[in-house]
């Protein structure tokens, strides 16, 4: 019988395109950035060597400037809209021209852990080309403080409440004719809306126009919004790297540094009003006035409190499975509409491992449950409704069956109460 960690380590063989894994085949064809990461964590599980590969293949894509892009359009694939020729970036192999959330310092640190001799030497190579990263990341993104996205898809949250107040700034309206490939893909009342696209190419246009020149786009580009879960998501990066460059004997002093500034500008995110961190629209200063994911990773950053603590327990509580996306008790609230409600298996191990450094075990022993049970109801889907577990997106996803390998199927039989 082919249990379900035979058909993940299928999943991520077949996702396979030779040094590079793809999210899942049809809707995502090339290699994408955060993906690419949980996609070496997943092969770290029964490869390590190919692991590495993927790792040493997302970080050979930096670009000069030091940003490590969100796509890598390997070859052609006629699948996907916006491709390689509406970003234009002229880079070889050619790239989108937004970053994506930097896990990879977080599962670099992972993997080298599970065998640190065998993993040193790689580690050392890849640790130059993540400090010029982070170093992009607090030179081009932390200028207003919190890390700055300029571009929903940055966040890879893309159409999640949190951007609502900045994306109705965004002129849509010269986005010019285009034919969307992914509502060829999966149902499109599970995907982002006509306007939301309009206005992703509107910013995709602008990056085009300025050359892709980072500080232009900070400066004058439609979209700019200050992004908790990067936020989080990077200092706790930031922590793996230090770590990583001492092992190294390096001096982390300037990764130090980074993190502490990026620290200090926590209280620019947290929203009294809604009693919890928030995505801040930077053009504005308006916040979003909308509980996010992004907000609960906080604890991987060591950044919660106890309203965040009282927060996370009163929209878990709304749903039946994992952490929804955005609040089940707000209007905006959608179960199926890609990040507007559902639950991510992959954010949920995120989630999870900030919980279990902060010492709520019990909470993330829930959240590994929870998350297993909806792989094991449907498979490996790219997200699911939180309410009914009904699955939604792609199927046969690469990051669900790399999460499956290392956190959500771990140690199950130590646990009670499965849903
Ligand atoms: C745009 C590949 C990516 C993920 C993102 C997710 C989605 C792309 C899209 O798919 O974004 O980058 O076309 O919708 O939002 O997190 O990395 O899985």
């Amino acid at each position: 019988m082919t249990t379900l960690n035979d058909q993940a380590r299928a999943i991520l063989r077949q996702n396979d395109r030779g040094g590079y894994t793809v999210p899942t085949a049809g809707l995502y064809p090339y290699q994408w950035n955060w993906d690419s990461a949980f996609a070496a964590w997943g092969f770290s599980t029964f490869d390590l060597p190919r692991a590495w590969v993927e790792m040493e293949t997302l970080l050979a894509t930096q670009w000069d400037d030091g940003m490590v892009p969100h796509i890598i359009f390997h070859q052609d694939d006629p699948g996907y809209f916006p491709g390689p020729d509406v970003w234009a970036t002229e880079k070889t192999p050619a790239t989108s021209g937004i970053s994506q959330p930097p896990v990879a310092a977080i599962i670099t640190r992972l993997m080298w852990e599970q065998s640190p001799q065998e993993g040193h030497d790689h580690m050392a190579a890849l640790y130059p080309k993540l400090v010029k990263w982070h170093r992009w990341w607090h030179d081009m993104r932390c200028t207003h403080g919190p890390v700055a996205i300029t571009h929903p898809w940055e966040s890879g949250r893309d159409n999640c409440p949190d951007w609502d107040v900045g994306m109705a700034g965004v002129d849509g309206s010269d986005a010019g004719p285009y034919t969307r490939r992914d509502t060829g893909h999966v149902d499109p009342s599970m995907r982002p809306g006509k306007e939301d696209y309009d206005r992703y190419i509107a910013m995709v246009k602008f990056g085009v126009k300025v050359g892709w020149d980072q500080a232009k786009i900070v400066e004058d580009g439609p979209f700019l919004m200050a992004d908790p879960g990067i936020t989080f998501i990077l200092l706790r990066a930031h922590a793996d790297l230090a770590f990583m460059g001492r092992a190294l004997g390096e001096d982390v002093s300037e990764i130090e540094e980074w993190a502490m500034s990026l620290r200090n500008a926590l209280p620019l995110i947290w929203n009294p009003e809604l009693e919890a961190y928030d995505a801040k629209d930077l053009r504005t200063g308006r916040f979003a006035g909308v509980l996010g994911s992004g907000a609960f990773l906080a604890y991987l950053a060591g950044a919660s409190n106890p309203q965040l603590d009282a927060q996370l327990i009163r929209v878990w509580d709304a749903v039946r499975y994992g952490i929804p996306s955005a609040d089940p008790q707000a209007a905006i609230f959608d179960p199926r509409r890609y990040w507007r409600g559902p639950t991510w298996p992959v954010v949920n191990a995120l989630m999870a491992i900030g919980l279990r450094d902060s010492g709520l075990l019990d909470l993330e022993s829930r959240l590994r449950v929870e998350t297993a049970a909806l792989i094991e109801k449907h498979g490996f889907f790219e997200y699911f409704d939180p309410m009914d577990a009904t699955p939604c997106g792609g199927d046969s996803f690469t990051w669900t069956a790399a999460i499956w390998l290392t956190w959500a199927n771990q140690d199950r039989d130590q646990l009670v109460g499965a849903t």
